[in-house]
């Protein structure tokens, strides 16, 4: 009983958060010393979630202004995701935040919100 009662909660949580507004999913590869694409627009007010793969050694991801700052490993099974919802208009640099080598200093891109 209690076993049925924890899953049919666990359906619910998982069809409500399906209903809830969907993320705009945007697939980003690192390799030395760029990210794909690097110039990404979105939005105001959409919730985005990116999808952080890395193709040749470990990177890092890190956008100050949303303090994010996170790893890439590479030859990780799942990408990692770094999910936000900017609500500004503007252009959020991000870059690269795990040494990788002599160009890792120009690995950037940017978010733009319009
Ligand atoms: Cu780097």
């Amino acid at each position: 009983m209690r076993v049925a009662l924890a899953g049919l909660l666990a359906f619910a949580l998982a069809a409500h958060s399906a209903d809830a507004v969907k993320p705009l999913e945007i697939k980003i590869t690192a390799r030395r010393f760029t990210f794909t694409p690097n110039e990404i627009t979105v939005p105001k007010g959409q919730k985005v979630r990116l999808l952080l793969t890395a193709l040749d050694v470990n990177h890092g991801f890190a956008m100050d202004a949303f303090k994010i700052r996170t790893k890439i490993e590479a030859g990780a099974e799942d990408p990692t995701v770094v999910e936000i919802t900017p609500d500004k208009e503007g252009e959020y640099e991000f870059y690269c935040a795990v040494f990788c080598g002599g160009g890792h200093g120009g690995m950037k891109g940017k978010l733009i919100v319009k």
